[in-house]
């Protein structure tokens, strides 16, 4: 399958999107007010029903929506399996005219989405993604219960990005021992695409471990902190990938990588929180290992906020169960690298084949 995560292909058309994604529904709807189109992709509920964030972003039409909506989806139907979580993907976009509404304007839409939920009927429950926060999952709690995420004032179990951020950090060290032998972050370089949400508590672990930490954001002010307080190395957003480093971790957009990309990367591991990173996930991820590099698979490596949200607000986990789960997830990065090297596949093939196993009752 094809899959560039809606930035460099043109569209197969609606009607061939869908058909070749395989899910199972898609509810598409129009916010008159907003001019916004609203998608709630459910790709499986094999395993319970469909969860997944909602993303609020700019696209070039609705189909690009739709397109982005079904393979973010997918990736969480393959999340949850990979952490063992009992239940299935989805994902929601809300495809606005531009991200900076007039708050009255964002609350109506949010409420707009809410009764799309309610209609669903919990099949699918919505939390936090790119451009949404605790405070967005508080509006959608006005009018459904079905959002996770939601600040506790409002019963929630508040932000997941400091569990995602422990889920990568454990993930980096499972991937330095599988690269050099050694977890070690003492004397490794590593480099954090994104000081966001989930990108600024990680680098502050990777430097209280004594990793030489270098940063980029294309806001200013969340290098310049970072700087100041920890004097990290800054590089540029252009400069990114021509970064040498031992540890490259994405932690801002999907589609960073490209066919065109690989050869000029100079790192040893890709390891990060951003979700599909790869334009092509298996062509990539193939281009990765014939140079040499260890690909993290993204809804392995991510799946901290995953297990925060529905470890807290469905499962009853105490804080210590939550955070031993998302531990975990180094040692399900390491049960991939060694099936990869078994099996002679590629750790993106590793993953989906473990993943795939979890769907069919493994
Ligand atoms: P965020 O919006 O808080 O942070 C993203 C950061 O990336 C921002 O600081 C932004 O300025 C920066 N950025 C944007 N474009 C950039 C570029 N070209 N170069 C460098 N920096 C750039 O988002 P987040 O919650 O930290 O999530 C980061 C990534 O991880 C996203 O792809 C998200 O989908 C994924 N993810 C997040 C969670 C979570 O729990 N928050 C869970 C799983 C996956
Ligand atoms: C993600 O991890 O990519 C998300 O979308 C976050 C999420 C996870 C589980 C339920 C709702 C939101």
């Amino acid at each position: 399958m094809i899959r560039d995560n809606g930035v460099a292909r043109k569209g197969l058309g609606m009607d061939a999107e869908i058909r070749r994604w395989g899910g199972e529904s898609v509810l598409l709807s129009y916010d008159d007010p907003t001019g916004s189109f609203m998608v709630i992709a459910i790709h499986s509920t094999r395993l319970g029903p469909a969860a997944g964030g909602t993303r609020l972003k700019t696209y070039p039409g609705a189909e690009d929506a739709v397109r982005d909506a079904c393979d973010l989806a997918e990736a969480m139907t393959l999340k949850m399996a990979a952490a063992r979580l009992p239940m299935g993907g989805g994902k929601s976009v809300l495809a606005v005219p531009r991200t900076d509404l007039p708050p009255e304007a964002r609350r109506l839409l949010l409420h707009h989405h809410a009764r799309n939920l309610e209609m669903l009927g919990g099949r699918y429950w919505t939390g936090p993604d790119m451009n949404t926060s605790s405070a967005d999952m508080d509006v959608i709690r006005e009018r459904t219960r079905y959002a996770f995420g939601a600040s506790a004032a409002a019963g929630g179990s508040g932000s997941s990005a400091p569990d995602t951020a422990v889920g990568v950090f454990e993930g980096i060290r499972a991937s330095l021992e599988a690269t050099y032998g050694d977890p070690k972050l003492a004397g490794r370089r590593v480099l954090v695409q994104g000081c966001g949400a989930v990108g600024d508590p990680l680098v502050r672990m990777l430097h209280a471990e004594g990793a030489s930490v270098v940063v980029s954001d294309v806001v200013f002010d969340r290098v310049e902190g970072l700087y100041d307080e920890l004097d990290v190395e800054v590089v540029a957003p252009s400069s990114v990938l021509a970064t040498e480093c031992d540890v490259y971790a994405p932690c801002a957009m999907g589609g960073v990588i490209g066919a065109a990309d690989v050869p000029h990367l100079r790192c040893a591991i890709v390891a990060g929180a951003a979700n599909n990173p790869l334009r092509d996930r298996h062509g990539d991820a193939d281009r990765l290992a014939a140079h040499g590099i260890r690909y993290a698979p993204d809804f392995v490596i991510n799946g901290g906020g995953a297990i925060h949200l529905i470890g807290h607000e469905t499962l009853g986990w105490t804080r210590a169960q939550v955070e031993q789960a998302v531990r975990g997830i180094g040692d399900t990065l390491r049960e991939v690298y060694a099936r990869a090297d078994a099996d002679g596949v590629s750790t993106e093939e590793a993953a989906e084949r473990l993943a795939a196993a979890r769907l069919a009752g493994g």
